[in-house]
């Protein structure tokens, strides 16, 4: 009999966790990672941040293991909303937001894109140019079309704002537009808060709809209420907004899978209705999400002294990071590099978009051992004290001739 799979060909590499998976699989004693975000301590290893090890030791042994309601911990979702939109708003109060806790990020946007797909499906999705590469999965899988926005800038390795602006107004009323709320991957640059007021505003007059990811607050700024500006710049401007939370980077709870995806609404009753339909997404697909990361992130951020901790954490994580663009930067210009890398601290959150083109990353790879993104991305939290010489170096190595 026939093959019932034989027409099945592999998949092609994920072009970031496919980095990790040529990483682990390299026996050199000197190989470096600095592919996927993921932060690591100044030894190069993974980080459980104290206040998570405390709320694990409260959790401990106390609750139960029932599943959660289809929409998740309430109890996490309302802290999750505090962060996002601030612990005094109105919206809040006014039960105007309709949420449910989600897959970490990546769950929260797919949840998002069959929520559009579903009930707006004439609409696109328009994403900047670069993303998230999982971005383009997400949307394409939910089958939602996709145009792209101008965003980067690669000659001055900063924000493209008059092509940004004149994307968002040659795009049809009325149109979805994917906005990194704070630290953009990969490109480390965020617009300044001026220049999110005039986005805000001519998003406004085309009447778009934005939804924000945010996978990284916290790490932008070291403080993740600074880190929401963005988000509050558009609610003070009386948008509606989406907005996809992840807890994977600024609590550590990567594996976990805790995150929150939220809508604000016109009223209630209308959040009611948003709310009950997610849910109904979510039960023929996963039926409802995981318990303990929800419990770690609702004991941390309901506890005053917990909470105060895991602000330190955060703040803690961002320094190391941006102490260590300053040691990269430093190690190329003694080394006599002909380039300028005054991007690499100019650049901000986990990320330095390098400018390296995929030829030298196969060739630190292949005559080096270092693994990372061929886009020339380099997760800064995967360089330390330890490695950042022998990074510097193979870089220099590889664009000295350019
Ligand atoms: N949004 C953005 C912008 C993002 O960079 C990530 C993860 C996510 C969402 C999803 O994270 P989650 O773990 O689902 O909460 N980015 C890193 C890891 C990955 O690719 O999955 C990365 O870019 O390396």
């Amino acid at each position: 009999m026939a093959s019932w799979f034989g027409h099945v060909e592999p998949a092609p590499k994920d072009p970031i966790l496919g980095v990790t998976e040529a990483f682990l699989a390299d026996p050199s004693p000197d190989k470096v990672n600095v592919g996927v975000g993921a932060y690591r301590d100044d030894n190069g290893q993974p980080v459980v941040l104290e206040c998570v090890r405390e709320a694990e030791r409260r959790i401990a042994g106390s609750m139960n293991m029932e599943y959660l309601p289809m929409g998740g911990s309430v109890k996490m979702i309302d802290e999750s909303l505090k962060l996002a939109y601030g612990e005094d708003s109105d919206f809040i109060k006014d039960k105007r937001i309709a949420a449910v806790q989600a897959l970490s990020g990546t769950g929260a946007c797919r949840l998002f894109a069959d929520f559009q797909k579903r009930f707006l499906p004439d609409t696109q999705i328009y994403i900047p140019t670069p993303t998230w590469a999982n971005h383009h999965n997400i949307w394409r899988d939910a089958h939602v079309p996709q145009r792209t926005f101008t965003y980067y800038h690669p000659e001055s390795r900063g924000l493209d704002f008059s092509g940004l602006m004149d994307d968002i107004k040659n795009a049809p009323d009325g149109s979805f537009f994917l906005l990194h709320a704070c630290a953009h991957n990969p490109t480390g640059v965020d617009p300044s808060e001026e220049q999110w007021r005039e986005i805000s505003h001519q998003f406004k007059v085309k009447k778009h709809f934005p939804f924000f990811d945010m996978a990284y607050q916290g790490f932008a700024s070291g403080d993740p209420e600074r880190d929401a500006k963005a988000i509050h710049i558009f609610l003070e401007d009386g948008h509606q907004v989406g907005c996809a939370q992840s807890y994977a980077k600024n609590l550590g709870l990567y594996g976990q899978r805790a995150g929150c995806l939220s809508v604000l609404c016109d009223d209630e009753m209308q959040a009611v209705a948003v709310k009950s339909q997610l849910q109904q997404l979510a039960r023929p697909m996963y039926s409802n999400p995981p318990l303990h990361g929800a419990l770690i992130v609702s004991t941390i951020l309901s506890d005053p002294e917990l909470k105060t901790l895991w602000l330190k954490e955060v703040k803690g994580m961002a320094d190391r990071i941006i102490g260590m663009r300053k040691a990269l930067k430093e190690n190329l210009e003694e080394l006599g590099s002909p380039l300028s890398w005054e991007h690499i601290t100019n650049q901000i959150g986990m990320f330095c978009y390098s400018g390296m083109t995929p030829e030298q990353v196969d060739r630190l790879t292949k005559e080096f051992h270092i693994y990372m993104t061929r886009n020339g991305r380099i997760s800064m939290a995967g360089v330390t004290t330890g490695n950042v010489a022998y990074l510097a170096n193979a870089i220099h190595e590889v664009t000295k001739s350019n």
